[in-house]
């Protein structure tokens, strides 16, 4: 098999994990943080950006061919499950600095690298949620509160939570598997 295709074959698994882990029940519905941006995000640190939001954008279309899209509006849809998915990806941005700092045996600089990579991803992915919150889930905020506080409220805790989840798991994963970030096969970039 080509590299490039090994690649394609990891971005579509890790699609095909993180959906399955979006699967999870819920337990306190949009505040629960998204366990799928775990492998989206491990993937993306492995395979850079370009890769990541591809696998990114292919967690979000799983979406629609389980039906498990909340559909207000087609501008809603577009934001909260394609632009905001394939955000996910952008953790990639911090593959070379990542690579780089494990190679010298950097684990410090490694993990904070990783966790500004988690950042990028997670807060880029909340902001299109937040966004479509006050534009289109306002008229499900309680009474008397405003939408844009609503939807900072739900989808900031969403984000954050997300984010501490992702952190956790890097924190374990990056000094003990550095292999994870390290692949054998190379993108050409
Ligand atoms: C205030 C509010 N409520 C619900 C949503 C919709 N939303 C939030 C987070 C994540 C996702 C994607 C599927 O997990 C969705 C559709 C919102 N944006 N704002």
């Amino acid at each position: 098999m080509s590299k490039n295709s090994v690649i394609l074959v990891e971005a579509a698994l890790t699609a095909a994990l993180a959906m399955v882990l979006s699967l999870l029940p819920d337990f306190a519905s949009w505040f629960t943080p998204s366990f799928g941006a775990i492998p989206l995000i491990i993937f993306s640190l492995r395979r850079g950006a370009k890769y990541g939001i591809l696998s990114g954008l292919l967690w979000g279309l799983l979406h629609f061919l389980l039906a498990k899209v909340y559909y207000l509006s087609f501008s809603q849809v577009i934001l909260e499950y394609i632009l905001a998915f394939l955000c996910m990806g952008f953790a990639g941005f911090m593959q070379n600095p990542l690579q780089q700092a494990l190679k010298k045996g950097h684990k410090s600089k490694a993990l904070s690298y990783a966790i500004i990579g988690a950042f990028a991803a997670t807060f880029t992915r909340y902001v299109c949620h937040y966004i479509a919150g006050f534009i289109f889930w306002g008229s499900y905020a309680p009474k008397g509160m405003s939408p844009f506080w609503y939807s900072f409220t739900v989808n900031g805790s969403a984000g954050l939570f997300t984010f501490l989840v992702v952190i956790l798991v890097l924190l374990v994963l990056v000094p003990s598997q550095p292999k994870f970030f390290l692949p054998k096969t190379k993108t050409k970039s």
